[in-house]
């Protein structure tokens, strides 16, 4: 009866529904130094923890003696594994069903691994205290590379299995092996590419903590922490512990930052509630700087080869991939269950292409563990890269311009639904009118012009021109295909209404900064007319919201956001009947009107009511046929991911005497399907546009060959600053999603995703007529200097 809103066309009626650029409303806590992250939850009694963790990156524990520390006056505790051993709760389970030790039982197995903990009345004792524990460790040789790991003399990491040999976790595969080798077979023209996509880590500004607290009278754990997913933790912190899921409240306050980061559960929020348990007091564990960088999970690390087959004319038949993929000491990626590689098997990206193969290896290596999904629908992220990346290996192969060539080869806009050779349905899109709008935004021609004329000049500084046209697959996700530890990805929306006429909705993900409490409050201002403002949005506990699966993968809209628009919904119908009680007239004959946001009988628009009007009759004079009270809840179970996109492009200069590179212009169109909040959504990409320039530029964990962290603070794992950061040119088109409520589909992480290989293509373009066919990220002035010196362009 409703198909919801159509593109654009309900933008500006005044309340703050669809597509205004509603303020957020909770910036106002937030610019007035009023926020409540963990930190600043004190509570009476509160202890301070801090963990003891090992300079070694492999090597066995052989006493821990933690006396000169007890001894101390402010410290409380010292905690190893045997204590929790005692409790059953020295281990705990990652997210891909590893067993990780919450304290070093035996072995340590990466630098900086939780030995023990130091528990004190005061954050400075608890530090004095954790430099007093003295532990005898043995040290063994590390492997760090993922290749070296899988040798057959590489040290054993994980000795501790039975089942476990070497360092080998998992091979996987996607696609068709056999039609892809017959495609590459006949093939006029094939390219390959060697490709690292180096260690990230999400790095938000907030690191990771936790205020654990039992309360031995109610036999009640609460767990503040700094969770992406509170439900989810809530049921492993349950499975874990063996107190019941009733008694387990995880509150995720305001968070600074997830990207990733705060989806999996790490050893020092264990810790902490382990501490408060045989305590009996509350526990605040927060890490530092380092401690975030060195130990929790990191995203990417994957070392991949990969080949195009096409015609002379350049139409792409064929795409293979290869992948050494490094996870770490443990299986600890945040992957849904059944995706072992995330979504990495979308590499075939916007691109029409006959058949596609993909395999790929895991190994442990004497480094973190990690794998999460850092601003990216799982690994998405590295499949973009490879495909962005391959396009303009195979346009400069065949001397093409990379806008033709893309062109070319996208999926054509009348062939959506259209699914992938790797089983993927997109479900809209609409790619050559985003590329088109990118390529007039930036002025494309003359800037290949300029480009021509500084080669035949021999110009002092050359000029490089990327294009990215990337397609994400944002949502997890249908029941059928995606669960975390067994849970069903759907999510959930309540929405009560109150006799006032205003509204709460409470959804079972949560904000990490991206704006929830505006966005999900406008979808109900949209689908019931009421104002933005009477609608409160809660999230974030589990002893109030309804269960969901958390905030990553830019699922919030897709999944929880069609929760809300369903449950609004669900309120719209029972106001109808109440409005007919009302008005004195049948319920057929009420009709909802989208524009002034009010109902009134068929025909004669002037017996009209407002939902504020509805919300009383439905508290003081409810008709007969219902229940009293103006509420409902929805769990969203998707039909199908969505599937934005966008084409960036990037102009740069290169230095040929310094190697660095100045960005000249950057352009992003995307594509969300319909807007909820455009300012939001500008907000995001400039966030995620400058997270992929730290990510092509700066940002890499390194590792030493005796396993040190080598890039593990701040002052050698370089994020971007304003400096770093260009102008942005931001521009969109609308393709709604035919299977989503409100036809919108997610974009937090789509600038993170599609810009890395759009600055790699346009660096790697400033010398792709000396020879210069892939440069490696990050690319550093350095390295940008070595590529020119070796095809003689330096000065
Ligand atoms: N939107 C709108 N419209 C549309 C879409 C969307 O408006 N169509 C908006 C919403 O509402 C929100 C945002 O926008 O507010 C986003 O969304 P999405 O895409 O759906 O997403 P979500 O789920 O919500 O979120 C998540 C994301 C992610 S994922 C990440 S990384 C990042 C982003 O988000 N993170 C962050 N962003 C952000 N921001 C901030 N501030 N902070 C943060 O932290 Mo992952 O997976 O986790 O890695």
């Amino acid at each position: 009866e409703d198909d919801g809103p159509q593109p654009e066309k309900h933008c500006g009626h005044g309340r703050g529904g669809m597509g205004e650029e509603v303020s957020r409303k909770e910036d106002k806590r937030f610019i007035t130094g009023r926020g409540n992250y963990v930190d600043d939850i004190k509570k009476p009694g509160m202890l301070h923890c801090e963990i003891v963790r090992s300079p070694h990156a492999h090597a066995r524990v052989k006493d821990i003696d933690g006396s000169r520390a007890e001894a101390m006056d402010d410290v409380v505790a010292v905690l190893t594994a045997e204590d929790l051993l005692e409790h059953d709760l020295a281990t705990m389970p990652t997210l891909m069903d590893d067993t990780q030790d919450v304290l070093v039982n035996d072995k340590v197995k990466f630098q900086s691994q939780e030995v023990a903990a130091v528990i004190a009345k005061d954050r400075y004792a608890a530090k004095d205290g954790a430099e007093r524990v003295e532990v005898d460790y043995e040290v063994l040789d590390p492997v760090v590379d993922a290749a070296d790991a899988l040798e057959e003399d590489a040290p054993l990491i994980r000795d501790e299995l039975d089942d476990q040999e070497d360092n080998h976790i998992f091979d996987w595969e996607t696609g068709d092996r056999e039609a892809t080798e017959a495609v590459f077979d006949d093939a006029a023209v094939t390219i390959e590419e060697d490709m690292e996509y180096q260690r990230l880590h999400p790095a938000p500004i907030e690191t990771c903590g936790a205020v654990a607290d039992w309360d031995p009278g109610m036999d009640k754990m609460t767990v503040h922490m700094t969770s992406q997913a509170p439900h989810a933790h809530r049921t492993l912190f349950s499975q874990v512990s063996g107190i019941p899921e009733h008694k387990v409240r995880i509150v995720s306050p305001d968070v600074g930052g997830g990207f990733g980061n705060k989806v999996p559960i790490y050893p020092g929020y264990v810790v902490a509630a382990a501490a408060s348990y045989v305590l009996e007091e509350p526990v605040k564990w927060v890490e530092e700087r380092s401690e975030n960088i060195q130990t929790t999970g990191f995203a990417r690390d994957y070392d991949m080869t990969g080949e195009l087959a096409a015609t002379e004319d350049g139409e792409i038949t064929g795409v293979k991939v290869d992948v050494l993929a490094n996870h770490g000491a443990y299986n600890a990626a945040a992957q849904p269950s059944k995706f072992p590689a995330g979504f990495f098997n979308i590499f075939t990206g916007s691109y029409d292409i006959e058949a596609a193969y993909g395999s790929l290896t895991a190994a442990f290596t004497n480094t973190a563990p990690g794998g999460v999904a850092y601003r990216c629908s799982f690994r998405v992220t590295e499949a973009v890269y490879l495909i962005e990346r391959l396009v303009k290996v195979l346009a400069d192969e065949l001397d093409v311009d990379p806008a033709e060539i893309r062109r070319k080869n996208f999926i054509p806009s009348e062939a959506f639904p259209y699914e992938s050779a790797t089983g993927w349905n997109y479900d809209s899109g609409d790619y050559e009118k985003a590329l088109d709008k990118a390529l007039e935004m930036a002025d494309y021609d003359h800037y290949r012009e300029e480009q021509q004329r500084r080669i035949e000049e021999d110009a002092d500084k050359l000029l490089g021109i990327g294009i990215s046209s990337f397609t994400e697959v944002v949502g997890a996700g249908p029941g059928k295909q995606c669960d975390i530890a067994g849970i069903e990805m759907f999510d959930s929306a309540d929405l009560r209404v109150n006799p006032t006429g205003n509204a709460v909705l409470r959804v079972g993900v949560q904000t990490q900064g991206q704006g929830h409490e505006t966005t999900f409050a406008q979808i109900v201002a949209e689908e019931l007319g009421m104002d933005v403002d009477s609608i409160t949005v809660e999230h974030g506990d589990t002893d109030t919201e309804p269960y969901g699966l958390g905030t990553y993968g830019s699922r919030s809209t897709p999944v929880a956001g069609a929760a809300a628009a369903v449950a609004a919904r669900k309120v719209r119908d029972k106001a109808k009947s109440i409005a007919a009680n009302e008005l004195e007239a049948a319920e057929e004959d009420i009709e909802w009107d989208r524009e002034s946001g009010e109902f009134h009988v068929a025909g004669a628009p002037d017996r009209s009511i407002t939902i504020t009007e509805i919300a009383a009759g439905a508290y003081m004079n409810h008709p007969d046929s219902e229940e009293p009270g103006l509420e409902a809840t929805n769990y969203y179970d998707p039909p199908e991911m969505t599937y934005p996109f966008g084409s960036y492009i990037v102009v740069v200069e290169v230095d040929r005497e310094t190697g660095e590179v100045d960005f000249e212009k950057f352009v992003a169109v995307d594509d969300c399907g319909n807007r909820i909040n455009p300012m939001i959504i500008e907000g995001q990409i400039h966030g995620g546009l400058a997270q992929g320039i730290g990510t092509a530029m700066m940002e890499e964990v390194t590792y030493d060959d005796n396993g040190n962290v080598t890039g593990g603070d701040f002052m050698n794992y370089l994020l971007p600053t304003a400096n770093e950061i260009p102008n942005f040119e931001t521009g969109h088109t609308v393709t709604p999603s035919p299977h989503h409520p409100i036809g919108a589909k997610g974009v937090g992480e789509s600038p993170t995703v599609g810009s890395p290989p759009a600055i790699v293509n346009a660096v790697t373009d400033a010398m792709t007529h000396a020879g210069v066919s892939h440069v490696e990220m990050p690319m550093t002035p350095d390295v940008v200097w070595e590529h020119l010196d070796e095809v003689g362009l330096a000065q």
